[in-house]
């Protein structure tokens, strides 16, 4: 097994994250961002802004990167051998435009506990201070922040969940190579600027990777095998697609879709389209 080196571990556990890890070259990763656009291109409604969630469960090029190895090795690494991935999330920038991501913490909003669970951000695209990277607040994944909803249209996240009082100044820019990826806790505070150069920034957010012990504490979760043994039965377990958009599958992912925008707006007063 490739996984982290013992540093790398060490830098997780006291930081929040670690990046960046090498997954693959800029070439295959151009070629996942070739496949990503032509899946774009011809099927516009599955992959639009408001359907970016779970293409992991229809498009079997996404099914094979939440599967890949050098990129679950690492994750094991953190989280143990037992592992199944609840779900994923296309985050694209267009060029120059003012998406950007809150800070806030996923574990808030996700129903899943204990919080030994871990997203894996893989670069498409170049991904910098320019661009609106992911960027982190070393350490703050060691408690629980309030949230206050602030739906934002520019927001990507649902309810544009925003911690306030966040001291800027000590945030620190994952930069990712176009292959590279980064890795969280649920924890951590994170958010993004907008995007402004001239290209698409796109990473594919798996989020994340559970481990043998963690439980859904409120809805439904449709979850992956990963690997190791099977997902505990509080999970329904989701099989990867086998052809692109097959009936099943797109059936399989609307559930999936419909049970995590559940989840993610319990509580709010609002809700848009998943
Ligand atoms: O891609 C981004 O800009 C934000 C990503 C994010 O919030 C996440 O992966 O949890």
């Amino acid at each position: 097994m490739a996984g982290l080196t013992d540093a790398q571990v060490a830098h997780y556990r006291q930081h929040g994250w670690v990046a960046p890890v090498d997954v693959m070259g800029e070439d295959e990763a151009g070629e996942l961002l070739r496949l990503l656009e032509k899946a774009e291109a011809c099927f516009p409604m599955e992959l639009n802004a408001e359907h970016r969630n779970n293409a992991h469960l229809v498009f079997p090029f996404l099914a094979e990167l939440a599967l890949d190895p050098r990129i679950v090795d690492p994750a094991e690494s953190l989280i143990g051998p037992d592992i199944s991935l609840s779900s994923s999330v296309l985050f694209i920038k267009e060029p120059d435009s003012s998406s950007f991501v809150s800070w806030h913490q996923d574990a808030f909003y996700l129903g899943l506990e204990p919080d030994n669970f871990v997203t894996a951000w893989i670069a498409l695209t170049a991904s910098d201070r320019q661009s609106g990277c992911v960027s982190v607040i070393p350490g703050s994944h060691e408690g629980r922040a309030e949230h206050n909803d602030t739906f934002g249209a520019d927001n990507i996240l649902t309810r544009g969940q925003t911690v306030a009082g966040i001291n800027e100044a000590s945030a620190i820019d994952l930069v990712l190579r176009p292959g590279q990826m980064s890795l969280h806790h649920p924890w951590l505070v994170h958010g993004s600027q907008p995007n402004r150069t001239q290209g698409r920034r796109v990473g594919v957010a798996l989020q994340g990777y559970l481990g043998a012990d963690v439980r859904p504490t409120r809805g439904e979760h449709h979850v992956l095998a990963v690997r190791g043994a099977q997902p505990h039965t509080s999970f329904i377990t989701v099989t990867p697609p086998r052809a692109e958009l097959a009936a099943g599958a797109v059936t399989a992912r609307a559930a999936a879709n419909d049970a995590l925008s559940a989840v993610l707006y319990d509580g709010a007063e609002r809700t848009r389209a998943l």
